[in-house]
């Protein structure tokens, strides 16, 4: 499989904790963002939206969308699973992971911010009190979800889809200065993740594009 995708681009790193979860050899395709690549003809004919990541597979078939992708990683290579036995707590896991994919993480994508800037005039402190309504916003309303889904992880004591989503957002929301001190269960979570070596390997730093400094 080849994955297409950016070090700091959080939905790529989704894919990435996924397929190290699951213990999936992949090759990984550098895109850079900062260089305008993903809006290459190349890239656009295997994501029309100019979006990352992309996952080839080894069938030669192109995905796009980081939560289709991951339910394709599960259909395809079950084991280990990301999902938990029971039909609520699956129900609970996407819905953590759809809350943060469609309601937080696309307010503060690249181009959203460019446009606010560039398009709207909006300064820093304007930009920042959007990033803090919206994806906060949504992220606030998730930390009340895991008051009662937690254990160690997301769902329970076991790492899978939500923790997916959760780790990502977290990570690109305190690096665009959300406001994420209130928010301690998905702290909890996100720093326990940093110990496991899934995450470590899938971690933005330890990516072959990942500019050091
Ligand atoms: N819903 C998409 C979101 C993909 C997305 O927003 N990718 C960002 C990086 S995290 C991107 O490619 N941004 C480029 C841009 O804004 O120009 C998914 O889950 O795959």
């Amino acid at each position: 499989m080849k994955l297409f995708g950016y070090w700091r681009s959080s939905a790529t790193y989704r894919v990435r904790i996924a397929l190290a979860l699951k213990n999936l050899d992949y090759e990984y395709v550098p895109v850079n963002l900062l260089k305008g690549e993903q809006k290459s003809e190349a890239y656009l004919a295997r994501n029309p939206l100019g979006l990352v990541p992309a996952l080839e597979t080894d069938d030669g078939a192109v995905l796009t969308q980081s939560l289709a992708i991951i339910a394709y990683l599960e259909e395809t290579f079950p084991e280990p699973s990301l999902m938990p036995d029971d039909a609520a707590a699956r129900a609970n896991a996407r819905s953590i992971a759809l809350t943060l994919a469609s309601e937080a993480q696309p307010f503060m994508n690249l181009r959203i911010q460019q446009y606010l800037k560039n398009e709207i005039g909006l300064d820093e402190n304007g930009v920042n009190k959007w990033l803090n309504q919206w994806p906060g916003g949504a992220m606030a309303a998730v930390e009340k979800t895991l008051a009662r889904t937690a254990g160690d992880f997301c769902i329970g004591d076991t790492p899978g889809l939500a923790d997916c989503f959760l780790v990502p957002q977290f990570f690109g929301a305190s690096r665009f200065g959300v406001d994420v001190s209130g928010l301690k269960k998905m702290k909890e979570i996100h720093d326990r993740c940093q110990q496991h070596t899934a995450f470590i390997k899938a971690h933005p730093d330890n990516q072959p594009d990942a500019v050091k400094g």
